[in-house]
């Protein structure tokens, strides 16, 4: 965290202020864990803060403390409105573009507050008067303990605060093996566990939560997987008929993607999954090296993020989209095979 930032950060704070704090869409462990994190920080501190999700978040972090407190903004618009409109500081949270929002994004463009942006993703935009971006941190849980270290110590590190941090590096990191977990990443990690993060609890309520339909859906997706040696990649589909006839759940199939990546050899994993009411096929893309996801997202699937882990999107049928993917991986078999 550069001395700039962190000043501004100190003289926003110094005065009260009237805060949002705002996770991207479809909230994962480390939107929700850093917002939550903030937010009780700033409370902590005597400021008035709020977090407001565009929309409902999983029911695996659905424990972490006061979580009840989080905005739906399709729950209710009303007062997500409302306090944005009177707010004087907007802190956004583990993404960079305001399109990552969804129908907040008008709400947020017209705003009159002062923005920060605490984020890991690449190319951020200009929105935020204060960015605390940085793409080699592992979550921005990690670099919300940093602001909090950085502004007025960790003492200020309650359980509350440490268990929502700690949740959210573990979901970002995979729980600590990609390859953007640092040794400092572990030392913050070791850090939040002596502040009271209760880590065994944070694995079994996040990973131990099968539902015996997910189980059913996993295996339909197992079956469905295409591996491609030559490419060293591996992809699975999931239709719509699919997702129904197992009784799919938002989140259902957090993870599945990654089911590619532990075949020996295979350093590229993809999944396409059919949403008929959205009339798009989502994909997540995974990758372990040199091989980056991002760029390969941003070129054929209206998508991005990290170069390890990236997400995107088709408006092509199922078979379509993956026959188009079958035939651009020609083309990448250099970087896949090197
Ligand atoms: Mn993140």
């Amino acid at each position: 965290m550069n001395l700039e930032t962190i000043n501004a950060i100190d003289a926003l704070l110094e005065t009260p202020q009237r805060i949002v704090i705002i996770p991207h869409k479809n909230p994962d462990g480390d939107a929700v864990g850093s917002t939550l994190a903030l937010w009780h920080y700033l409370n902590d501190m005597g400021q008035q803060a709020k977090v407001i999700a565009p929309n409902d978040f999983p029911k695996f972090l659905k424990w972490l403390p006061n979580n009840e407190q989080i905005i739906n903004f399709e729950k209710d618009a009303a007062s997500a409105k409302e306090l944005i409109n009177d707010a004087t500081a907007i802190f956004t949270l583990d993404f960079n573009h305001l399109g990552r929002i969804g129908e907040l994004q008008p709400l947020l463009e017209e705003a009159s507050a002062t923005f920060v942006m605490i984020d890991h993703h690449q190319e951020p935009s200009d929105y935020a008067k204060i960015m605390y971006s940085d793409v080699t941190m592992s979550s921005t849980c990690e670099m919300v303990y940093n602001l909090i270290e950085a502004h007025k110590g960790i003492s200020y590190i309650t359980p509350e605060i440490a268990i929502c941090l700690y949740t959210g590096i573990m979901t970002d990191t995979g729980s600590f093996k990609y390859s953007s977990t640092s040794s400092r990443t572990h030392i913050v990690v070791a850090s939040l566990i002596e502040k009271g993060a209760n880590n065994t609890l944070a694995h079994s309520m996040v990973y131990d939560t099968n539902t015996p339909s997910r189980l059913h859906l996993l295996g339909c997706a197992l079956k469905n997987m295409v591996i491609l040696e030559e490419y060293r990649t591996a992809y699975i589909t999931l239709s719509q008929e699919e997702l129904d006839r197992y009784d799919f759940k938002k989140g259902d199939t957090e993870g599945f993607v990654n089911y590619g990546l532990t075949l020996e050899g295979i350093i590229f994993a993809v999944i396409f999954i059919e949403n008929k009411d959205e009339g798009i096929i989502k994909i997540s893309l995974r990758s372990e090296g040199d091989f980056s996801v991002n760029e390969f997202a941003r070129a054929h699937f209206n998508g991005g993020g990290h170069n390890n882990a990236s997400g995107g999107r088709s408006e092509k049928s199922l078979s379509e989209t993956a026959q188009y993917f079958t035939s651009i991986l020609p083309s990448y078999k250099d970087q896949l095979t090197k």
